[in-house]
């Protein structure tokens, strides 16, 4: 992006609340007027947008570091998700923040966000605010293709598509009955794959399931944990203070790599989007 149509977006973006940007109609009449108002914008969302659809993942660099101009962007995508972004249950951008302590520092291990959901967000805006200094906490991403590709056997893509996975919901309270909801973890429909996991809800669920889940299915998940961890497979970038990353959440899977006590006050700030269909 242009610094003249970053500083112009930025303005746009001062002259909206917050709260204002909480509907969809209300996004999409912000975004139709940055559109023609912002010079250099219409262009550069749309081959965003193209860019994601056709390989699923783009970097938009020298963006406003400015929450507002990142849900009017992001509506480009689709409908900017106010209430299930991050633990408090109303906020358009959840930043997020490595913090001094371990785990926060801690690899962040390949996932796609909102598995609980019965329709994951179909898209995440994450804009780099500030990176670690150190340049660690690198951005890893793999493609739902990708590792389909790399399970051999084919009885193992066959079990990963049956909705018996169990996710571990997290208990609210310590009296809470421990609870899972169930789903595919992969999904292959001609050339197309789609994929919902997470490697902390994942192996919890298995545990509260027991014997719900039979051999088949839990030597299909070992298979696709192992096509993880192949070394050939992720993207790895760092991100850059102001790159907007846009990427295809159940199409690809992401993470990033530990980052180190320089890294501490790393800052991203986050949407989540439903395409325009549901
Ligand atoms: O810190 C990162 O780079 C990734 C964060 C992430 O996975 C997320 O916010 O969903
Ligand atoms: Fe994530």
């Amino acid at each position: 992006m242009t610094d003249s149509t970053a500083t112009a977006l930025a303005e746009f973006g001062s002259t909206w609340k917050p709260e204002e940007l909480k509907s969809e109609r209300t996004q999409q009449t912000a975004l139709r007027r940055a559109r023609g108002e912002v010079p250099g914008l219409q262009d550069l969302l749309n081959e965003a947008v193209t860019t994601v659809r056709t390989s699923l993942a783009v970097v938009i660099e020298s963006f406003p570091r400015d929450a507002t101009a990142l849900v009017i962007a992001a509506g480009a995508l689709g409908r900017v998700d106010p209430i299930h972004n991050g633990p408090t249950p109303d906020s358009l951008v959840h930043h997020v923040i490595d913090s001094e302590a371990r785990p926060y520092r801690d690899p962040d291990p390949f996932h796609t966000d909102s598995p609980l959901l019965a329709h994951p967000h179909a898209y995440l805006g994450l804009l780099c605010v500030r990176p670690s200094p150190a340049g660690d906490g690198q951005t890893v991403l793999v493609s739902a293709t990708d590792v389909a590709a790399e399970i051999a056997d084919p009885s193992h893509l066959r079990a990963l598509q049956d909705p018996c996975y169990p996710f571990a919901v997290p208990q609210k309270s310590a009296d809470d009955e421990p609870s899972f909801t169930t789903h595919p973890i992969l999904t292959l429909s001609g050339a197309d794959a789609t994929v919902r996991y997470c490697p902390v809800r994942v192996p919890a669920g298995v545990q509260r399931a027991g014997r719900a889940v039979d051999d088949e299915h839990v030597s299909a998940l070992r298979a696709f944990e192992r096509a993880l961890e192949m070394q050939h497979l992720p993207t790895v970038f760092p991100l850059r203070a102001g790159d907007l990353l846009l990427l295809d959440n159940r199409r690809l899977l992401h993470g990033r790599t530990d980052v180190g006590p320089e890294g501490v006050g790393r800052h991203l700030m986050r949407v989540k989007v439903y395409d325009v269909k549901q």
